[in-house]
């Protein structure tokens, strides 16, 4: 059936069911005018999907398989080599925490290789950003700065942050950070991380047929694994980051398709890594391709954001995002970009075919990522600078390509205040975390919600993400967010001060009176590690565990295997944490009794599963409000 939309627009129901976002509406009609397929097409057409993977009973570690157990109980029970359900599914979930912690650490040791190359002269382009983050980084790493250089100190610190990747034993240097009767549990429990790249690797090993086959000691691995990237790799990340670009602070952007623009060259950056991006958003500035963008017959250059490395320019220049990982497709369906420049995660394959539908260049520009139909520009530090203005010239020299006929520009876009790093909440604050703590104590203040993660298919774009999160802060928990929850909340108006309105009374009262959004952006995903700062930081006030905190984690629409790992790390670290779609793991009743309670009795924090947001919120309240009573608030 057909609605008529307030706009004047006529537009069909299913298409109401795929997203909550106007703009995204609107590109999907336009899609389906143009006949252009999209993620929400091809899931349609894997419909039912498979069972077994659903539950995580198929495996497919040894070619004497693959094997799958029936759920029903009546067909096989074992796999050919006697593996059972419990250990299919937990080797399954081990596969994807190393997956996704791989993905992050991987993305650390790049900047670190950057960074250190950096500390050599032999990546001209980029400079030590914030001297501050890196002399306190070295202090920490217990190298003396005295009398040294800056390019000596960071070289030294590159070093040593190198070895954290490759330990063999000892400790990871960034886990120190943690309130040390966590550490102390960690250690109990035989799951504080050692070396970064170990973790991953033993995950692999374990895996492999004949190896580790408990169900539990395969799962203390996965927490071992996350901490390693929680605490390891992309902290690591955040922290070089911050110095090569500076730790971010306080600015206004804007967000959704909207930003695109209808005379200037649109350059889209989608990924992950700044090292790409910041370089771009220099290019775009360049005089000589301003100049030759208006020899082309556009007014300026547009660079645009999607995804995290979207999000890490946002952070730091205010560079405007075009959309969460749904609204890839969906940016490209505009027909008004002229590149889509890509790095490493959450790129879809799909986005060769769908450019080639339209004008855009697809550039790949990660050494590891390829993709079809795309241009490739490999992105090195010793000629960033030109390799990035060299992507910029081929967008501006495409822009005479744009074809009218095939443009539209959704006119939603939304403001937004970012930048809250765990430096900018502090000052934000007066220097300590005090007031937040009173706040808090007061009641004003009932707790912190921490909302995370992708876009899934399953969920209606956005839904879960911006009515988790309006629940959350209705109830007077203030909200921190990274990777594309903060986009959809930034599109739905949340981060701004003024939608303090939309929370309760004692929380609008705490950010008018600090003049700070109820929803505080603190980066992209790999900067989660900025809310374990944070975190660690109240705690250590307090003078108690991070589980002991009025504090609740969600990831409302995941998907990617680095929100697994996200999520073995955060509740190892003490955080109840709800997740809005279903993880593979409910094969086995032992690994879903075992995430969802059990860990209570090992890490004092554990799982829920709650596809509905504002039973999650309820949730989160819930574990929020006891948390309370035992520290003795009311
Ligand atoms: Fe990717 Fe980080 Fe997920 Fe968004 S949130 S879809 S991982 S971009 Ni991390
Ligand atoms: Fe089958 Fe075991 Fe091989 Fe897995 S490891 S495919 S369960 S025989």
């Amino acid at each position: 059936s057909i609605f008529m939309l307030n706009v004047g627009y006529e537009m069909k129901t299913e298409i109401y069911e795929k997203s909550i976002d106007l703009a995204s509406q609107k590109m999907l009609q336009k899609a389906e005018e143009e006949g252009i397929e999209t993620a929400w097409d091809r899931y349609e057409k894997q419909l039912p999907q498979c069972s077994f993977g659903q539950l995580g009973v198929c495996c497919r570690n040894c070619n004497m398989g693959p094997c799958r157990i029936d759920p029903f109980g009546e067909g096989a029970q074992k796999g050919i080599c006697g593996a059972t359900a419990d250990i299919i599914v937990a080797r399954n979930f081990l596969r994807m925490i190393a997956a996704g912690a791989a993905a992050h650490s991987d993305h650390a040791r790049d900047a670190v290789l950057t960074f250190k190359k950096m500390s050599e002269g032999e990546a001209g382009s980029y400079r030590i950003k914030d001297e501050a983050k890196l002399l306190s980084l070295a202090s920490e790493y217990g190298i003396p700065s005295e009398g040294k250089s800056l390019e000596e100190v960071a070289g030294k610190l590159a070093d040593t942050l190198l070895q954290e990747f490759g330990k063999q034993d000892g400790h990871l240097q960034c886990t120190r950070r943690v309130p040390e009767s966590r550490l102390k549990l960690w250690a109990e429990l035989g799951i504080e991380p050692r070396g970064i790249d170990r973790e991953i690797v033993e995950c692999m090993h374990r895996t492999h047929i004949g190896v580790d086959n408990d169900a539990v000691h395969i799962l203390l691995q996965g927490l071992r694994t996350g901490l390693s990237d929680g605490w390891g790799g992309s902290m690591i990340a955040t922290d070089v980051q911050d110095v090569l670009f500076g730790t971010p602070q306080p600015r206004r952007s804007t967000v959704n398709l909207g930003v695109l623009s209808s005379d200037k060259v649109n350059v889209i950056v989608h990924g992950h890594e700044p090292i790409l991006s910041e370089m771009i958003v220099e290019a775009a500035e360049d005089p000589e391709l301003l100049k030759l963008a208006e020899e082309k017959g556009a007014s300026g250059i547009n660079v645009a954001g999607i995804c995290c490395t979207g999000n890490e320019t946002l952070m730091r220049h205010g560079t405007p995002i075009a959309g969460t990982f749904l609204q890839q497709e969906l940016a490209v369906i505009t027909g008004a970009v002229e590149a889509m420049v890509v790095d490493v995660q959450c790129v879809m394959p799909s986005l060769g075919e769908l450019t080639g539908c339209y004008h855009t260049k697809f550039i790949s520009t990660s050494p590891k990522a390829d993709f079809p139909n795309t241009v490739r520009m490999e992105f090195h530090e010793n000629r960033a600078y030109e390799t990035a203005k060299e992507i910029v010239k081929i967008a501006v020299e495409n822009f005479p390509n744009r074809v009218p006929e095939k443009v539209t520009i959704p006119e939603e876009k939304q403001e937004c205040m970012v930048g809250f790093s765990a430096e900018a909440i502090l000052s934000a604050l007066g220097g300590s975390p005090d007031p937040l703590i009173e706040a808090i104590k007061g009641g004003a203040v009932r707790g912190i919600g921490a909302v995370v993660g992708c876009n899934n298919v399953k969920i209606k774009h956005n839904y879960g993400h911006v009515n988790l999160v309006k629940e959350l802060i209705k109830n007077n928990v203030l909200v921190v967010t990274t990777g594309c929850n903060a986009i959809a909340c930034a599109e739905a108006g949340l981060l701004l001060p003024e939608a303090s309105e939309m929370a309760g009374d004692g929380l609008k009262a705490v950010c008018k009176a600090l003049g700070i959004p109820p929803v505080l952006h603190m980066g992209s995903c790999v900067d989660i590690s900025r809310i374990l700062v944070l975190a660690s930081a109240i705690a250590n006030r307090l003078g108690v565990d991070i589980s002991d905190l009025p504090a609740a984690g969600a990831a409302p629409e995941w998907m990617s295997e680095k929100a697994v790992s996200i999520g073995a790390y955060v509740v190892s670290s003490g955080v109840f944490t709800v997740l809005g779609t279903i993880p593979a793991v409910l094969g086995s009743q032992a690994v879903t009794s075992l995430l969802t309670g059990g860990l209570n009795g090992v890490v004092g924090a554990s799982f829920a599963v709650e596809p509905d947001p504002l039973k999650a919120a309820d949730l989160m309240l819930e574990h929020i409000d006891e948390k309370r009573k035992a520290l003795g608030l009311n």
